[in-house]
């Protein structure tokens, strides 16, 4: 079978394959619904839409990893804005080889590389632009990550990626957008021609406006073609038509998480006015109910991709070298992702000597260990074998003797499309059935994970299907208890906040050592805090108010400072908290140089979404 690409993805293809009496016809990546058809039949045929064989193959690999490196490890920021200077990317020990061994011995299958971010700078021996590796004093500017990386994965066997920001803060060709997407055609060129096989293109959503306020207007018709062209076997992911962003970047796949979804690729024409017609964002908690099905005119195969950070930001800080995340907390990402019918693509950021960070590295492995021991052994007597299972069906599984067991592991024979849409779990113990655990969709790979018991059997229900279920695997293990080494002191690094008076009526709240309880005004009004004595300090910690909520997080700020209360110094003039909104993390400011105040001020500037309000949930001082 031939992939669709996003011309002929409308055009349905039909497969045919035998199931005895009957044909049975799916729908490669894409299926539009002729007209007149009732919400029963789109559901059905909905429940035939299969991936494309790359698709299935990018599923397949599971567990994925993301290198965000370049000008921004320098800098400190997470966004550059494009006027750093190339003079400061200067690894002092870059090892790809040491990225791809390491990620390998974690048992990750692919390694996604930064090789353009916002800011423009380049990680490869670009003729499109001065601004990349070439004007670094790093091997004298002969320097080619991208080579470097593409060796070492071919090298350890890992599959290799790149990310390529369309917005670029440097580019001034930015916002003239047939000059800007033919600049952005010929750095995907080169990068998908002089670099061997490429496994996945990444192009992030975040851009805005470009010099003198000129809007971008992507070609991502011309841009998929490249691709598709050049590297057929690549799937493109966010902005492309393969692999769906997961909507948010702490780590958590949908409960119900559906691979077949009404929500349309937005790099495809009818994508953005399909779902406004639905209402649907990325982030939508409903991408795919019977009900959406019912209003919808197309659904495609487009699964979810979990990318998340090892440490609060995607570049390398090394304030972080003490939050990277526990293992128990990867361990929880692994079965909200993986074991949320999605991939995984974690984020390990090569420091400035460019090499995988220590503590970074021994967290891959003691998840590589956690995960190994947890799924070394099957707790059924029997490999369970392909069930065809009508809604209402019962299938029992019995378990070895005397085994404790807390994960359930089922899958769905994807490649006949995703079906199930509700399943509950019993176990047979003394005499009786209690319902453990309950689930709903399924997909390429279901985990749930329930207090461990054991028992003589286990019963799955398929509650409620679209079309004959097709389970391809049931698994019962046990993971242990997780074991949290430690991983480096967390000196308290944050002035006492003991003592503040709020020159702001009613903030104390913000700074009252818990992000959940926010300060919040119905404008964009300034904070300004008298921290009861002079105070030396290096810079500051915003943290958004936790929770769901984000409205209004500060997005750009100015920060003050004053001796008396009465003269203010402005230390930063429109900064900004660069991808707040999608990963709401304290950010951390440092200042070039300490300074000495008494009192500070932050002055929004502008809210994530544009409102005229502020909310903060907390605020500290740096010492
Ligand atoms: C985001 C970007 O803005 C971040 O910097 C990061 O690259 C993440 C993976 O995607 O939207």
């Amino acid at each position: 079978m031939k992939s669709g690409n996003i011309i002929s993805a409308l055009a349905m293809m039909a497969m045919l394959t035998g199931c005895g009496r009957c044909t049975e016809e799916y729908y490669e990546k894409s299926l539009r619904f002729p007209e007149g058809i009732s919400a029963e039949e789109k559901v059905e045929m909905a429940a035939r839409v299969i991936p494309t064989a790359k698709q299935l193959q990018w599923q397949q690999m599971e567990l994925t990893a993301f290198l965000h490196f370049g000008i921004n490890t320098f800098t400190g920021n997470e966004w550059g804005n494009g006027t750093d200077s190339p003079e400061i990317f200067n690894p002092s020990s870059l090892d790809c080889r040491q990225w791809a061994k390491t990620l390998k011995e974690g048992g990750f299958r692919m390694a996604i590389l930064t090789a353009k971010h916002h800011d423009g700078f380049c990680l490869w021996q670009t003729s499109t632009t001065d601004y990349s590796v070439k004007n670094s004093p790093w091997m004298n500017g002969q320097g080619d990550v991208v080579k470097e990386l593409s060796e070492a994965c071919r090298e350890y066997g890992l599959k290799f990626g790149v990310y390529l920001s369309p917005w670029d803060r440097n580019a001034g060709c930015y916002g003239d957008s047939p000059a800007y997407n033919q600049f952005f055609i010929n750095q995907l060129t080169e990068l998908l021609t002089n670099y061997g096989q490429v496994h996945e293109v990444w192009f992030d959503g975040a851009c805005a406006e470009g010099p003198n306020g000129r809007r971008q207007v992507y070609d991502w018709t011309a841009i998929l073609e490249t691709i598709h062209k050049l590297q057929p076997e690549a799937v493109t992911a966010i902005m492309g038509d393969d692999v769906r962003w997961v909507g948010n970047e702490g780590g958590r796949g949908r409960e119900t998480e559906w691979s077949a979804t009404a929500y349309t690729p937005l790099s495809l024409e009818r994508g953005p006015e399909q779902n406004s017609a639905l209402g649907l964002v990325e982030m939508s908690r409903d991408l795919g109910s019977r009900e959406l099905i019912a209003k919808a005119q197309e659904v495609s195969w487009y699964p979810s991709e979990v990318d998340v950070s090892i440490r609060p930001g995607w570049f390398y800080h090394p304030y972080q070298d003490s939050q990277v995340r526990t293992l128990e907390n990867l361990v929880d990402i692994y079965y909200t992702s993986v074991g949320r019918n999605s991939v995984l693509l974690l984020n390990i950021p090569p420091d400035t000597r460019g090499l995988i960070h220590e503590i970074d590295a021994q967290r891959l492995k003691d998840l590589r260990s956690y995960l190994d021991e947890t799924f070394a052994e099957n707790l059924l007597v029997r490999r369970s074998r392909l069930w065809k299972a009508e809604e209402g069906d019962t299938r029992e599984f019995e378990v070895k003797d005397g085994a404790l067991f807390n994960t359930l592991l089922i899958r769905e024979d994807i490649t006949k499309g995703q079906r199930t849409e509700a399943f509950t779990l019993e176990t047979f113990a003394r005499g009786h059935w209690t319902r453990i655990a309950e689930g709903t969709t399924i997909g390429y790979n279901r985990l749930l994970k329930f207090p461990a018991t054991t028992a003589e059997k286990i019963r799955i229900t398929i509650v409620s299907t679209r079309k004959t279920a097709l389970i391809s695997e049931v698994g019962l293990f046990y993971a242990p208890e997780v074991k949290d080494n430690a991983y480096g002191e967390d000196i308290p690094r944050y002035a006492d906040q003991r003592g503040w008076k709020s020159l702001t009526s009613g903030a104390e709240t913000a700074f009252d050592g818990k992000a959940s309880t926010a300060w919040k005004a119905e404008s964009l009004a300034d904070l300004a805090v008298d921290m009861g004595k002079l105070l030396e300090f290096k810079g500051f910690v915003y943290t958004p108010e936790t929770g769901q909520d984000l409205t209004g997080t500060i997005f750009r700020y100015d920060f003050a400072v004053s001796q008396d209360g009465m003269q203010w110094q402005t230390i930063i003039t429109d900064g900004e908290f660069s991808n707040i909104m999608h990963n709401p993390v304290p950010y951390e400011v440092h200042f070039e140089q300490p300074l000495a105040a008494r009192y500070f001020r932050l002055t929004p500037l502008q809210e994530i979404t544009g409102k005229q309000v502020t909310s903060v949930g907390e605020i500290a001082i740096i010492r």
